[in-house]
């Protein structure tokens, strides 16, 4: 273990993979190695993209990892396709899409479907992040599709959240019906070069209630006024991007790197990773809190509780009182 977690800070691709799979896998070793990689986290900036499938979210990916290696920094990406049970289909699309990355030592893709319950994506991709993170990747981006409140939770983990719509899919925007437009840091209307993006945009627009000058034009981010930051938080920009010809790819990740340092001068991005770290340690303790506890009741004391629940002589919440008090 010791080994893998030196090969893995040292920039081992085929260590990283192991990792990866191991925290994936959530046994017993999951929590050892998370526990050896944890003090070496918390430099990564995470970055999700959700949006409705075939937007072009794993286009744009593919153009903002090779945006951000122009600039000398090392991606991780994340897909993840909650819709495909197994590793089919979808996922195999993207690595298609990707393929072009794979030679490049500076970026590692993971694909993850989902195998157990959308909770338990959650907390694996959160694993992962942090696997990565620990590998010394500086963005790690998070595909997912936004189709329901579990992917705004994956979302969730990112920093920086982009919803991508992109126009012909009938008049509305695609991301009010999945709730997903809440979540949004930056909009990308992707697929500018056909007809009715301009369309999207202004739909866009008037939900949000967005002032024309934030509004990116033929895939240039018009300013927002000056370079200073917005007084009064952050306003989501609305960029356009023909993603299948990289246009845009440039304009966009300024504006994840302007919101980052936003996050960062607000003191956000503190607020934040405390917040998430309260929650990691709730979690820790609930883990293990629960684990001591049921480590400590007998197989047999479990078919009478069970029993005796199941025949309506108690409920399970006084039965659940009843084994806390006997065992603490
Ligand atoms: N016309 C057009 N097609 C695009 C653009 N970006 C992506 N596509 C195509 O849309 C399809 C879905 O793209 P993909 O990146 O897999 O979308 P995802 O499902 O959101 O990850 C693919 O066939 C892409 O080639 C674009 O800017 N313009
Ligand atoms: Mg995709």
């Amino acid at each position: 273990m010791d080994e893998l977690v030196r090969r893995v800070l040292d920039g081992d691709r085929r260590a990283l993979a192991r990792a990866i799979s191991i925290v994936e896998d959530d046994g017993e070793d999951a929590r050892e190695l998370l526990m050896a990689l944890y003090p070496h986290t918390g430099r990564g900036y995470v970055i999700g993209v959700t949006g409705a499938p075939g937007t072009g979210k794993s286009t744009l990916v593919n153009n903002m990892a090779k945006e951000y290696r122009k600039r000398g920094l090392r991606v991780g990406i994340i897909a993840i396709d909650p819709t495909s049970p197994f590793s089919g289909g979808a996922l195999l699309g993207d690595r298609v899409r990707m393929k072009d990355l794979s030679g490049d030592p500076g970026i590692f893709i993971r694909s993850m479907a989902t195998r157990g319950s959308l909770g338990g994506l959650a907390k694996a991709t959160s694993d992962v992040i942090m696997v990565m993170d620990a590998a010394g990747y500086d963005r790690i981006i998070v595909e997912t599709v936004g189709v329901g409140q579990a992917e705004v939770d994956i979302a969730s983990e990112a920093h920086t959240t982009i919803v991508v719509e992109s126009p012909g899919l009938g008049d509305e925007i695609q991301a009010i019906k999945a709730g997903i437009l809440e979540i949004a840091d930056i909009f990308v209307v992707n697929k500018a070069d056909r007809e009715g993006a301009d369309h999207t945009v202004m739909a866009l627009k008037m939900m949000l209630g967005l002032s024309p000058k934030t509004v990116a034009h033929h895939g240039k981010v018009m300013k927002t006024g000056d370079a200073t930051l917005p007084k009064e938080g952050w306003t989501p920009p609305i960029v356009k991007t023909v993603a299948i010809r990289n246009e845009g790819t440039k304009e966009l990740v300024d504006l994840i790197e302007r919101h980052a340092e936003y996050l960062r001068k607000s003191g956000q991005l503190e607020e934040r990773e405390l917040k998430r770290t309260q929650a990691d340690i709730t979690n820790a303790l609930q883990n293990l809190f629960l684990e001591n506890l049921l480590s400590h009741i007998t197989e047999s004391e479990w078919s009478e509780a069970v029993k005796s629940v199941a025949a309506r002589d108690t409920d399970p919440y006084s039965k659940a009182k009843e084994m806390l008090e006997r065992h603490s």
